[in-house]
C-alpha cells in the first residue's frame, strides 16, 4: 500500500478536510521554543475514539508512525514530526468535549482535545475547581497536560496531573479502545493501567478522554507578591507559608531579578514591584474556605512575621482579583519574555528545596567561570522544587551562534550539578526527543530496561511516537520505515484490517 492509499483512507475515516498535507503546517510541524521544524506525512484530526481507533490501526497496517499531538506548547520536542516527512501527526484538537460532571463524585470526564482553560472555566462555572494551572493553559491541552504529567503552580497543593486523573479512555498502539473512565478512587484491581499512559508523552498509546478530579472551590483566593533577599529567605518564607496557611497554600513560585527584568524589558505596559530593587521575589496564593477576611489576616499574620524573621523585605496583597490576576501575569510572562529576548537554554530541573539555594550559588559560580557573560532566567515552582534554571546568551552576542556552540557543554555543567544533588534533568516538561539521549546518562541501567520492556510490550512495532523518552528502534528491529519521497512510497504490505 503507498503511502497516497493510507492517506485516502485517512480521508474516509476524518473527511479530507481533516487530512493536510499542504499549504502552512508549521503550527503542527515546529516546536513551541521554534527551535526544530519536522515535516509531517500528514496532519490526521480525527472527531471521536473511534475515528483514532481507525487512524491508529491504518496506520499500524502501513507501518507508519503516529505523533499524538494536543496543543503544541511542549518543550521537548515531544509534539512535532521527524525530518523524515513520513510521521502521521495525529492532532487531537477536534476533540473537545465536556463528557459528564460528576458532582457527587467530584469528577469531571474531558476529551482529550479540550483546552486546559475551557475545562478551568467549565469546572467554575459549574461551582467547582479543577486545579491544574500553568503559563500555556490558553492553548495547551488535556491530552498532552496527561502526556507530559504536567505540573505547573499549584502543584504544591494538588499535587501534578497524575494525582488529578482518577482514569482514562486510550486507544492502543494496536488501535484497540481501552475504557477506564470510571472515575473510582479506589480500585485495586491488578495493574494500575492509567499510570503507564500518564506521562508516557504519546509512546505508548493514544489518550482520548480522562475523569478527572474536581474540588470544592475556595471561598477566597488571595495573592501576595513578595520582595526577598535571597534564595536562602525564599525558603525561608515558604517555610512559614506552609506553617501559616497549610493547605491553604496553593501556590508559591519565585522569580529572579534578572527573569522579571526582561518581563519589564519587553512588557513595558506591566508594572512589576520591587524588581530594580530585589535579587529575588516571590508571588504566592492562600486559598482559604472560610472568608475573605480569614485568609487575609492569615496572610498579614505570615507577612509580619516574614519581615520579622527577615526574610520578606517589602510585600502587596492584592486588593482585588483583577490585582491578583496582574501579579500572576507577571510570573506568567516569564517564558514569553524569555522568548522575546532570544533562544535560550532551558532547564526544568527538581532539587530538594532545602538544597536549591546552594545549587543556584555554585552552578551560577560555575557557569559564571565556564561561560562568563551568560545571564540566568532563574524562577519557577520553588514549591515543588522546581526551577526553570534557564541560560540567556551573554549580551550582544549571536544566540544562535551561542547555543550551537555552548549548549552541550552548559547542559552538562547543569545536569552534573543536578546530579550531585540528586536532582531530576526535568521535572515536568518530561523528556520528549530532546532529553532522551541525556536520560540514559541519568537514569540507572534497570530503570531504562523497564521502560524499554514496557515500551516494547505496549508497543511492538515502534510506531507510536518513535524516538520520544526511550528509544527502542534497534531493538524491536521494526522501526519505521523512513521513505524519501513519502507521496509514492511504496509501504510494506499488512493484511491487518482496519
Ligand atoms: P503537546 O505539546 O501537543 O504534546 C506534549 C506531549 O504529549 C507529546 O509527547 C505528545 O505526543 C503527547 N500527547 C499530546 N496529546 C496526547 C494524547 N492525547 N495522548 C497521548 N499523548 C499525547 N509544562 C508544565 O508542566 N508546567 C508548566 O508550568 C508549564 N508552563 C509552560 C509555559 C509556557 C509558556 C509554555 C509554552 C509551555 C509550558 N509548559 C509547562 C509545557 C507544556 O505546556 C506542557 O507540557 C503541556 O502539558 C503540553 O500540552 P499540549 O497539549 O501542548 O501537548
Ligand atoms: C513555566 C515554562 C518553560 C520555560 O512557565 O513554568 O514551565 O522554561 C515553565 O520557559
Ligand atoms: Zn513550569
Amino acid at each position: 500500500m503507498t503511502a497516497a492509499q493510507l492517506l485516502d483512507h485517512l480521508r474516509t475515516v476524518v473527511g479530507a478536510a481533516h487530512v493536510l498535507t499542504e499549504g502552512d503546517l508549521s503550527a503542527w510541524e515546529l516546536d513551541w521554543r521554534k527551535r526544530v521544524r519536522g515535516r509531517a506525512l500528514a496532519v490526521v484530526r480525527p472527531a471521536s475514539t473511534e475515528q483514532v481507533a481507525q487512524v491508529v490501526r491504518a496506520c499500524v497496517a502501513a507501518r507508519v508512525a503516529i505523533v499524538p499531538q494536543g496543543g503544541n506548547t511542549g518543550m521537548v520536542v515531544g509534539s512535532t514530526p521527524d525530518a523524515s516527512g513520513t510521521q502521521v501527526v495525529l492532532s487531537l484538537t477536534r476533540m473537545q468535549q465536556i463528557r459528564k460532571f460528576d458532582p457527587a463524585n467530584l469528577t469531571v470526564t474531558v476529551e482529550a482535545g479540550c483546552v486546559l482553560q475551557t475545562l478551568q472555566e467549565a469546572c467554575e462555572q459549574a461551582g467547582f475547581l479543577f486545579p491544574l494551572s500553568l503559563a500555556a493553559e490558553g492553548s495547551c491541552t488535556i491530552g498532552g497536560n496527561l502526556g507530559t504529567n504536567a505540573g505547573g503552580t499549584q502543584v504544591v497543593r494538588y499535587g501534578n496531573t497524575r494525582e488529578l486523573c482518577l482514569g482514562l479512555e486510550v486507544v492502543t498502539a494496536q488501535g484497540e479502545i481501552w475504557s477506564g473512565l470510571a472515575g473510582l478512587r479506589k480500585d485495586n484491581t491488578g495493574y494500575d493501567l492509567r499510570h503507564l499512559f500518564i506521562g508516557s508523552e504519546g509512546t505508548l498509546g493514544v489518550i482520548t478522554a480522562a475523569t478527572l478530579k474536581l474540588y470544592p472551590l475556595p471561598v477566597s483566593t488571595l495573592t501576595a507578591y513578595a520582595a526577598v533577599p535571597s534564595l536562602e529567605a525564599a525558603v525561608q518564607l515558604l517555610g512559614l507559608a506552609h506553617a501559616h496557611l497549610h493547605a491553604g497554600l496553593t501556590g508559591f513560585e519565585v522569580m529572579g531579578q534578572f527573569a522579571l527584568g526582561l518581563v519589564v524589558k519587553h512588557f513595558a505596559h506591566m508594572r512589576v514591584p520591587f524588581q530594580a530593587s530585589s535579587p529575588y521575589c516571590v508571588v504566592l496564593e492562600n486559598s482559604d474556605h472560610h472568608s475573605e477576611a480569614h485568609g487575609r489576616t492569615q496572610f498579614e499574620a505570615l507577612l509580619e512575621a516574614a519581615m520579622e524573621a527577615g526574610c520578606v523585605s517589602d510585600a502587596v496583597v492584592a486588593e482585588s482579583t483583577a490585582q491578583a490576576r496582574q501579579l500572576w501575569h507577571i510570573r506568567e510572562s516569564i517564558p514569553l519574555a524569555q522568548a522575546q529576548e532570544g533562544l535560550n537554554i532551558k532547564h526544568d530541573i527538581s532539587i530538594a528545596v532545602s538544597h536549591i539555594p546552594a545549587f543556584v550559588a555554585e552552578t551560577d559560580a560555575a557557569l559564571q567561570q565556564a561561560f562568563p557573560g551568560v545571564r540566568m532566567v532563574n524562577y519557577g515552582h520553588l514549591g515543588d522544587g522546581n526551577l526553570h534554571y534557564n541560560v540567556q546568551a551573554p549580551a550582544n552576542t549571536d544566540a544562535e551562534v551561542f547555543l550551537q556552540t555552548q549548549e552541550d557543554a552548559i547542559n552538562a555543567l547543569v545536569y552534573a550539578q543536578v546530579d550531585r544533588y540528586d536532582g531530576s534533568i526535568s521535572a515536568e516538561h518530561g523528556i520528549g526527543s530532546l532529553k532522551r539521549e541525556k536520560l540514559l546518562a541519568h537514569k540507572s541501567p534497570v530503570a531504562l530496561d523497564l521502560m524499554r520492556s514496557i515500551k516494547r510490550a505496549l508497543d511492538p512495532h515502534n510506531l507510536m511516537n518513535p524516538g520520544r523518552v526511550i528509544d527502542c528502534s534497534s531493538a524491536s528491529g521494526s522501526a519505521p520505515t523512513t521513505h524519501p519521497n513519502p507521496t509514492t512510497q511504496v509501504l510494506p504490505h499488512h493484511d491487518h484490517p482496519y
